[in-house]
């Protein structure tokens, strides 16, 4: 004990705050700015004034909808926060934020409906391999003992928590703390420092077992504590304090500190733990296997378009240092210019000259940089250190803009909103000309059409997007089409006998032809396969036509009169009166869809299935989820639109779904009727 990593690593550091919706992370980051004297004073969260809700969009739903960065300095360091929103509709946000960050805190409180969340971003964290402390927030209206508490959420850590501190209660009521390695008592003051104290004599007696049970856990990476703790001797402080230091630094514990944001109180010794206990750069580097003599290496965490100062790719000098007009290599060797180095509090820049490793600052107009790129200085270019996956969308709509004349900024500006968050997917639905805009859920979407409605000015037209629908045919027939026409100079002549076959479902469409003896001459039968396939684009339904074969058996033609056109038309003819008389039917796609859902919902959500004309193939265990199920079903496409919010309302928001194409299916009654309709006024 005491050679391990312990002692006190300065230098800059950069700390995500993450954890569930409305835990109070960036009421926790207000408290923080304004105690290390970055603002003024703390702002009530949802004032509309605090340094995480400036966009109108936060503001409007009172919540975070993205990543707010802000650089504070404490104690002659300076440190690095960024805000993560706690909304699984925007949990993409963290991930190339908690790629380039020392530590995370996580905010959490005591809500039973709210541990399946936390269960997400600590099992993120530990993909990722990211130390974390755990800030126990909203201790004011917790009357539950904090160890219950713990053990709680205990199940959704992969590492001990090992609680720091414990609550100093009078008459019911949060006062205070006492922290368990300093073995200090502090008296909280709303907005200020804590006042130290005795620690009361009544409390001496659950401060001791707390505390023991603390150096259990530390003991379990530490054998000379485990004797000492056997031997009844006494430790030194240091070396428990350096055993914290060492313990979070390798990831062995989660170290668990209590507060209220909202009234900054516990946000002083979350900050001394930052300050002395987390890892800094040298660690970040390790976990994302720099290789020393790298040259200067710079991790992107988020992207920015400002209103009127471009683009700022918010980012992580992990080694080396940067310079404003350096030039930075992306990773196919692209180059890209720095132009402008800047600090961040929220929405408001401040310019500095340079940048070095550890620091973290938005470098301007890098326009060809993607957020998680790793940049670098030499020319060679690197890999990117973390591939990020953005989950499959599970909510889309389809959008145009109200007025024709704004369809080019239209485009534009959802680049640009597509670079900002890589999990926002665009597509072009090329059956009904729609574009289709993907997401996490309503409210993603929701914050994309009021970005470009609101700071872009261009009114958007929005619907659920349109199911591609197709058709086929039940009967066979045969047909003849005859196109003749005798209008002044030369006539039109075209004459074919069509026999049109159902095919077997997902087979596509046939053409094949039987001429014998140049009823239709040679020339011409591409002519008549090209009407066929023309009007299969529109099936007697309203629906491109699937599954059909047809062969040309007979037909006649005039040696003057006959042209590529009129065989196209009487291929048309023929078709179009032969595929009423065949039985036509919709066709709709059908998906296949794996459910992940905790398993204590999974009857809930087989319950649902059968709902949404589903079919349940099975469920079992999700591999390497304890505690989660994977159910496969079949689903039309149609009824899975909203399927998001019905999984995620059945499962405190953290249940999710993939979906992909499995095969058409015929589509009947009532339902069949509605498509067709609305296909026909769509057209
Ligand atoms: N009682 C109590 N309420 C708190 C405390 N901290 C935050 N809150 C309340 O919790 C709610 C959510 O606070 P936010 O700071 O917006 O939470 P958040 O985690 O940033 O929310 P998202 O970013 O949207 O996930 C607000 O109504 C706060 O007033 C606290 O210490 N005690
Ligand atoms: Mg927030």
């Amino acid at each position: 004990m005491g050679n391990r990593a312990g002692g006190r690593r300065s230098g800059p550091k950069c700390v995500a705050i993450v954890g569930p919706f409305a835990s109070g992370k960036s009421t926790l980051l207000e408290a923080i700015l304004a105690r290390t004297g970055a603002i003024p004073r703390q702002n009530p969260i949802n004032s509309g004034s605090t340094i995480a809700d400036h966009s109108a969009e936060a503001k409007a739903h009172a919540m975070s909808i993205e990543a707010t960065v802000a650089t504070t300095e404490f104690m002659g360091d300076s440190i690095t926060f960024i805000d993560c929103p706690g909304s699984i509709e925007f949990a993409f946000e963290a991930e190339p934020v908690l790629a380039g960050c020392d530590v995370a805190v996580v905010v959490a409180e005591a809500d039973e409906k709210k541990i399946p969340a936390l269960q997400l971003v600590m099992r993120k964290l530990d993909e990722l391999g990211v130390p974390r402390i755990l800030f126990l927030n909203k201790i004011d209206k917790n009357a539950a003992a904090v160890r219950d508490t713990l053990k709680l959420l205990q199940p959704t850590s992969s590492t001990p928590l090992l609680l720091r501190q414990i609550p100093l209660r009078k008459e019911g009521l949060v006062i205070g703390s006492i922290d368990l390695a300093l073995e200090r008592a502090y008296i909280y003051r709303e907005y200020a420092e804590s006042e130290i104290t005795e620690i009361p004599t009544d409390e001496k007696a659950r401060e001791l077992e707390a505390r023991f049970s603390m150096l259990e856990t530390l003991a379990d990476h530490d054998d000379q504590l485990m004797e000492q703790l056997l031997e009844e001797i006494e430790p030194p402080k240091d070396e428990i304090f350096d055993d914290l230091a060492a313990d979070l630094r390798e990831g062995l514990v989660t170290p668990v500190l209590i507060g209220t944001a909202e009234k900054g109180n516990g946000v002083m010794r979350l900050l001394k733990a930052i300050r002395h206990d987390a890892p800094d750069i040298e660690s970040t580097v390790k976990r994302l296997g720099v290789k020393s003599g790298a040259g200067t290496v710079v991790q992107v965490m988020k992207s920015i378009h400002t209103p009127h100062g471009g683009k700022l790719s918010v980012s992580r000098i992990l080694t080396g240092s940067v310079a404003d007009s350096v030039e930075l290599f992306g990773p196919g060797g692209n180059a890209v210019k720095i132009s402008g180095i800047y600090k961040l509090v929220g929405a408001s820049q401040q310019k500095v000259p340079s940048a070095k490793a550890g620091d973290t600052v938005a470098l301007g107009k890098l326009d060809d940089a993607r957020t998680g790129d790793t940049l670098t200085n030499p020319k060679s270019g690197m890999a990117r250190l973390i591939d990020l996956n953005p989950p499959q969308p599970v909510f889309s709509f389809a959008l145009r803009p109200k007025e024709r004349k704004d369809e080019v900024k239209m485009s534009a500006a959802i680049g640009r909103l597509a670079d900002e968050d890589p999990s926002l997917a665009l597509a072009h639905n090329q059956d009904t000309g729609e574009t289709i805009l993907s997401g996490h859920g309503e409210m993603h979407l929701r914050v994309v059409r009021e970005k470009l409605e609101g700071r872009n000015q261009i009114p958007i037209d929005s619907h659920v997007p349109a199911i591609p629908y197709r058709e086929t045919i039940k009967k066979s027939v045969t047909q003849r089409g005859r196109h003749k026409k005798q209008s002044g100079g030369h006539g039109q002549f075209g004459d074919v006998v069509l026999e049109i076959k159902p095919l077997p479902r997902g087979t596509g469409f046939q053409f094949s032809e039987t001429i014998t003896g140049g009823v239709v001459p040679r020339n011409y039968i591409p002519s008549v396969e090209a009407g066929v396939r023309d009007f299969l684009k529109h099936g007697p339904l309203g629906f491109p036509m699937v599954d059909v074969a047809v062969n040309l058996s007979d037909g006649s033609y005039h040696t003057v009169d006959s042209s590529d056109m009129a065989f196209q038309m009487a291929a048309k003819i023929a078709m179009k009166e032969g595929t009423a008389s065949c039985a036509p039917v919709v066709l709709e796609p059908i998906m296949k869809v794996e459910i992940f859902t905790p398993s204590e919902a999974t009857a809930r959500i087989t319950a649902l299935v059968p709902q949404r004309r589903g079919q349940i193939l099975g469920y079992d265990a999700r591999p390497n989820w304890p505690g989660w199920d994977v159910v496969e079903v079949t689903m039309p496409q149609s009824t899975i639109g909203d399927l998001i919010i019905e999984l995620r309302s059945a499962t405190s928001g953290v249940a999710s779904y993939r979906a992909t194409f499995d095969h058409m299916a015929e589509l009947t009654g009532r339902l069949a009727d509605e498509a067709i309709n609305t296909a026909g006024k769509a057209a």
